[in-house]
Order: structure tokens, then sequence, then C-alpha cells
């Protein structure tokens, strides 16, 4: 009698454990893993994070010089988030930062992420103008439109992922991207209108 208790008791730990280790490593399909296999197990499967990165609608800003602007949107489609820590031009050696807006209307400024863009598990972010974006902060070459811009992305893993940014005039927005970039030129942006 006194054993079969015991032995009650110790199945019941048994399966609490088993219940912290599947939300621990959490294998979405239920399978389960032996435990001194789990460390390497998780290592192997953990997903890059430049494979659960998609970018839909990708586009950079045409510009002859100066600055410009990449955008589109990033999509997460797996359960960890994605940290968007650099991107690199190797094909013009472009100077690139990810920047988000500060504040609110006109008095809204560009400014440089701080660490890395987060990309939430399954969610999505959008760099458009007026909002994140990827700038090129001095061309070395124009960016001419119809043509395509290559940019590296770089995270937090290590991992990497060249997209393809097609080219395009756009007229709107530019002080978003243009006299913003110093705070010392505040309120000369109204005067940009349409300006470019
Ligand atoms: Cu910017």
């Amino acid at each position: 009698m006194m054993s079969e208790k015991i032995s009650t008791k110790s199945l019941a730990a048994l399966g609490l454990g088993a219940a912290l280790l599947l939300t621990g490593c959490a294998p979405a399909d239920g399978t389960t893993q032996e435990p001194t296999a789990q460390n390497s197990h998780h290592e192997q499967h953990a997903s890059r994070q430049a494979d659960a990165l998609t970018v839909t609608d990708p586009w950079a800003k045409a510009a002859e010089k100066g600055m410009s602007a990449a955008f589109g949107t990033l999509r997460n489609d797996s359960d960890q988030p994605v940290e968007l820590e650099a991107v690199v031009d190797q094909e013009h050696g472009n100077t690139l930062q990810i920047h988000e807006m500060a504040g609110q209307g006109t008095d809204a400024v560009m400014q440089q992420i701080e660490g890395a863009l987060q990309i939430p598990a399954g969610q999505s972010v959008e760099l458009a103008p007026g909002g994140n974006h990827i700038m090129f902060m001095d061309l070395k070459q124009p960016l001419v439109p119809a043509e395509v811009a290559t940019l590296r992305l770089e995270f937090a893993d290590g991992s990497s992922k060249d997209v393809q940014f097609p080219i395009r005039n756009y007229d709107g927005a530019n002080e978003s991207y243009h006299s913003q970039h110093s705070q010392d030129t505040e309120g000369t942006h109204e005067e940009h209108g349409g300006g470019h």
C-alpha cells in the first residue's frame, strides 16, 4: 500500500516535469524529446531569424545624391521575435541606418533606432514614408528608377538575408527624410512643400 502511494506521487511529479519541458522548449507539434537531448535539439531546430522574416512590397526612393530611404513590410512568421540589427549595401557601399520617427505631426523627427528593430513573433512591422525606414545616409551613386538596390538585412542571431528593393520615383512626404535630419533646421521643412 505504502509503496503504491509513493509511486503515484512520483508519477505525478514526472508528469509535471514533462509539462514544464513542453512549454519550455515548445515543440509546437507536441512531440516529446528526451531531456538529455534538449539543448542540442533546441539549437538545431531554432529557426534562423533570416528565415522567419519575409519582406513584402520592398522599394527604395529614387535619388541623385544625398539621402534616400528604403521601405517595405517586414513580416515575422515564427513564434520567436526577430531583431533587425543592421542593413548593409554590399553592392555600392552606401551607409545605411534603421530609423524611426519620434514625436507627432510636424514635430516628428527621425532618429536611429537604438539596438535593433524588433519584429514581434507572428507580427509585421511596416517601413513607410513618415514612419520607420531604412535610410541611405549619403549616396555614393544615384538610385535610378526601375533599377534595383540589393540590401542585406542582418539579424541579431547572426543570420542575414539579401532583399531586392526596386527603385521608384516618389514625391510625397519628403520632409520626413530631408530637413528634419538635423534638429537645428526645425521649422524650415514647411517651406519644402512640393520641393522635390
Ligand atoms: Cu531617416
